[in-house]
């Protein structure tokens, strides 16, 4: 069932809180095959996406919550990275919690102290934005279910999850199940919205059941142009019609691919993807540029393996310079010895 934006909003009032709660939640991240770029309104896409969710790179967070005498009008929170506190996150986090403040009127009642950890390793170039904030959604779910026990199924609390968590990062609204996530509204894809993720209503081919995912981490550190900036420029941006109309038709390609398993056309469509991402990114105004002289030498090693080796192996780009490569377990030993051995980048295998 489709779900509204009131369908999340929390109406119970007079409950008496416990002094004292402890909660914890796992994020993975994911990466997105047909990608999310541009947005309006509260973050909602411009574009359908369809994402792989990660295994290994996730977040795990832990809350203590202490009940306050009086409730707050905002949220009252202290953020430790690593057991190390962090202020410096504290304002996104901030805006995170006035924003969802109105679907879980409840999380004012508690001053919260957030343990949050990566198992990839910091400033990595993995984007932790997505995990983190779908942990931390989660979390305020789990809190919801504990404290207001309702006939509401697992359904319900997943989209609810993916909701909130995309009201902190867009990408996070797909970190929520597994294994391919679909977030915007699209015509041809059952039971889609803007508002939350969902998994697709078909079984993923076998094909792709055993998929990996390694991260060639090309450039490590900072990304030099936040993606919330690069998704403002796409208000503007002179492709911007003609995007929406690729983006819309690879969606629903890349859906039919991911059911019949159609694996060439899979890794056409995925490479496809990638380029327009950062060509969008080289045509903006104004314009830059993410990829290094690496991703290109990464990028060209990966199509001549697929000439000269038959490999069924593909390239995909988040917002930056690293490299994730996609391929089945199978041809694991085959890219260890003619790709990751000879590059010496660091690399973060994972899978979906
Ligand atoms: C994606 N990216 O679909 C695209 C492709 C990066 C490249 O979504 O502003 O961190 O927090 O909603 O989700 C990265 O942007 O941006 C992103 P906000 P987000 O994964």
């Amino acid at each position: 069932m489709k779900l509204k934006e009131q369908d999340f909003i929390n109406t119970y009032r007079d409950i008496s809180y416990p002094d004292k709660i402890d909660l914890s939640a796992s994020a993975p991240s994911n990466i997105a095959l047909v990608k999310y770029w541009g947005k309006h309104g509260m973050q909602l896409p411009m574009n359908p996406s369809v994402s792989f969710t990660l295994n290994q790179s996730r977040t795990n967070t832990t809350a203590h919550l202490s009940l306050l005498k009086l409730p707050s009008k905002t949220v009252e929170f202290q953020f430790f990275l690593d057991q190390k506190p962090r202020p410096d996150f504290e304002p996104k986090i901030a805006g995170f919690f006035e924003k969802i403040k109105v679907y879980a009127p409840f999380i004012t009642a508690f001053h919260w102290q957030i343990y949050s950890q990566n198992t990839f390793p910091h400033s990595s170039g993995i984007a932790s934005s997505a995990s983190a904030f779908a942990a931390l959604a989660k979390m305020i779910v789990d809190l919801e279910k504990q404290l207001f026990p309702s006939h509401k199924d697992d359904n319900y609390y997943k989209k609810k999850a993916s909701f909130l968590a995309r009201l902190g990062s867009g990408s996070a609204s797909r970190s929520i199940a597994h294994p391919v996530m679909i977030w915007g509204k699209h015509p041809g894809i059952p039971d889609t919205s803007d508002l939350y993720a969902v998994a697709p209503d078909f079984e993923l081919h076998p094909v792709f059941k055993n998929f990996r995912d390694s991260i060639i981490l090309v450039e490590k550190g900072q990304k030099k142009v936040s993606s919330t900036a690069g998704h403002n420029l796409m208000a503007k941006h002179p492709f911007k019609a003609i995007r929406k109309q690729q983006a819309f038709l690879h969606a629903l390609q890349m859906t039919q691919y991911l059911k019949s398993g159609d694996l060439d056309n899979f890794i056409k469509l995925t490479e496809a993807e990638a380029l327009s991402l950062h060509a969008l990114m080289m045509t903006s105004d104004p314009n830059y540029i993410l990829i290094q002289p690496g991703t290109l030498k990464v990028i060209q090693l990966i199509r001549h393996l697929r000439q000269t080796l038959n490999l069924p192996v593909c390239f995909t780009l988040d917002a930056g310079a690293n490299v994730h490569v996609l391929y089945p377990d199978k041809i694991s030993d085959n890219l260890e010895k003619y790709l990751f051995s000879k590059l010496t980048y660091e690399i973060i295998h994972d899978y979906i």
